[in-house]
């Protein structure tokens, strides 16, 4: 009897590691459940079995990713109002916004690290890593805290946006006295107003004849030149 006990207590954690998580939280749940697993769309649950979404799971370059931000062919609007960045909209196997709840919650339950992925129209490929990356709950209108820059050939522009709350044209929440996320076409956390811009208005490259609304990052390509693709995740920090 002793002898059975001790025999199932040892195949117990074998067992539990044969079965998929039945509702991951996150991309990294998938991922440290079976890494042989490829990028996609899966089904994560931040809040529990209520909060059922579908995310884009970056499965490589170390895996685990959950991807809240992603434009790659201009074919969503990202000019919308805070109750849709709140909620989220688009395709999360093409361009979409998670929504900042479920954002929030997933960066308030596990410490996660950020990573930008982009690319521009020649061809080339950089990104920014930050190994700090939460939040805040609506009640503080989602305030940013960014830190701790790692340089994967971009620069870092989202430094400037730690510590302010999140804009758009119809809650104006910026540190400007106009209105950033009409002046510059987007949702974002700006401030007075921005060094990126990734949800601004999908452009092709070089343009300024309206200044700083495209899909910029501004220490990688300059504030007129809107990426071809740029790419917001998260993963938890070990
Ligand atoms: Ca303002």
């Amino acid at each position: 009897m002793k002898l059975v006990s001790v025999v199932l207590l040892l195949l117990a954690p074998l067992l539990v590691s044969c079965q998929p998580p039945v509702m991951p939280v996150d991309c990294s749940d998938i991922y440290n459940n079976d890494n042989s697993r490829p990028s996609g769309v899966y089904t994560i649950y931040p809040k529990g079995p209520p909060s059922v979404v579908q995310v884009y799971c970056e499965m490589d370059g170390g895996g685990g990713w959950t991807v809240f931000q992603r434009r790659m062919d201009g074919t969503v609007n990202f000019y919308r109002d805070w109750n849709e960045y709140y909620n989220g909209f688009g395709n999360p196997s093409g361009e979409y916004w998670l929504g900042l709840e479920a954002l929030m919650v997933l960066t308030q339950v596990k410490k996660s690290e950020l990573l930008v992925d982009m690319e521009d129209f020649e061809g080339h490929k950089a990104s920014a890593r930050y190994s700090s990356f939460l939040v805040d709950p609506a009640y503080f209108s989602y305030k940013l805290h960014v830190s701790g820059f790692s340089d994967g050939g971009a620069g870092d522009s989202l430094s400037y946006h730690n510590g302010v709350s999140f804009s758009t044209f119809d809650q104006d929440l910026d540190r400007w006295n106009g209105n950033c996320a009409k002046s510059h076409l987007g949702g974002f956390w700006y401030r007075d107003c921005h060094n990126t811009n990734p949800n601004g208005v999908y452009r092709r490259g070089a343009d300024n004849t309206l200044d700083a609304v495209g899909v910029e990052w501004a220490t990688w390509k300059g504030r007129n030149y809107s990426l071809k693709a740029i790419s917001m995740k998260i993963r938890p920090v070990q």
